[in-house]
C-alpha cells in the first residue's frame, strides 16, 4: 500500500512540473531528417518545418549538417539564424547551447525598448563547447525571439558558427494550473485514503 502511494504521489508531482519544458522547438536541429552523413542549404529548408528563420547577410552557405545521425546548424559568415518563442509564466529564465566555430547571440522582446538588447559575442572556440546565457527575466504572454550569427571580425575569426541544442527553460520550475489543480486533488485523495486507514487501524 504505502508503495502505492509513493507511486501515485510521485506521478502527481511529475505531472505538476511539466514546466521545466524547453520553450524552444527543434533547438536540435534533428528535424526535418536530412539523410546520414549529408547536408542541406537552410535557404533549400522550409523554416517553418525547421522552426527557424535566417537571415542571409554574408556571401557563404549556412547549412543543415548532419554528423552521424546527429544534425546541427552551421551558420556562414554574416548570416544570422533566429526562432521565437512565447512565454507562458513570468520568471527567470536559463539560456543554454552548444556551438563551435565563433559568432554571437542575443535575445529580443516583443515588449522590451528598445526591442533588441546588445549581443552576446561568444569566445571563439575550435571544437564544440557548452555555453549558457542569463538568467534572464521574462514576461508571461510575450514572445521572443533568440538568434545567433556568425562573424569573422577578429578575435571572432572562425569562418562559420555551429549551433546545436538551443534551449530556454525556467530556473525554477513552476506548476502549469491543470497539473497544480491535478497535485492537488491528489493530495487531498491520499489525506483520506491514510485518514480512513489511521481509523481502520485505531
Ligand atoms: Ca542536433
Amino acid at each position: 500500500m504505502r508503495k502505492t502511494l509513493t507511486a501515485i504521489a510521485a506521478g502527481l508531482l511529475l505531472a505538476a512540473t511539466g514546466a521545466h519544458a524547453n520553450l524552444v522547438t527543434n533547438g536540435t536541429f534533428d528535424s526535418p531528417d536530412i539523410s546520414t552523413g549529408s547536408f542541406s542549404t537552410v535557404t533549400s529548408l522550409s523554416f517553418s518545418d525547421l522552426n527557424w528563420g535566417f537571415y542571409s547577410g554574408g556571401s557563404g552557405v549556412t547549412k543543415l549538417v548532419d554528423n552521424g545521425g546527429n544534425q546541427f546548424a552551421q551558420i556562414a559568415s554574416g548570416d544570422i539564424l533566429y526562432t521565437s518563442f512565447s512565454v507562458a509564466t513570468s520568471g527567470q529564465y536559463n539560456i543554454g547551447f552548444d556551438f563551435q566555430g565563433s559568432g554571437l547571440w542575443g535575445l529580443t522582446g516583443s515588449s522590451w525598448s528598445p526591442e533588441v538588447v546588445a549581443p552576446t559575442y561568444l569566445t571563439p572556440s575550435a571544437g564544440w563547447t557548452s555555453a549558457t546565457g542569463g538568467p534572464v527575466a521574462l514576461v508571461g504572454g510575450d514572445s521572443y525571439k533568440i538568434y545567433f550569427g556568425s562573424m569573422v571580425t577578429p578575435p571572432q575569426f572562425y569562418s562559420t558558427l555551429s549551433l546545436d541544442n538551443v534551449s530556454v527553460s525556467a530556473v525554477t520550475p513552476v506548476p502549469e494550473p491543470e497539473g497544480y489543480a491535478m497535485m492537488m486533488a491528489g493530495l487531498g485523495a491520499l489525506g483520506l485514503m491514510s485518514r480512513r486507514r489511521m481509523r481502520k487501524a485505531a
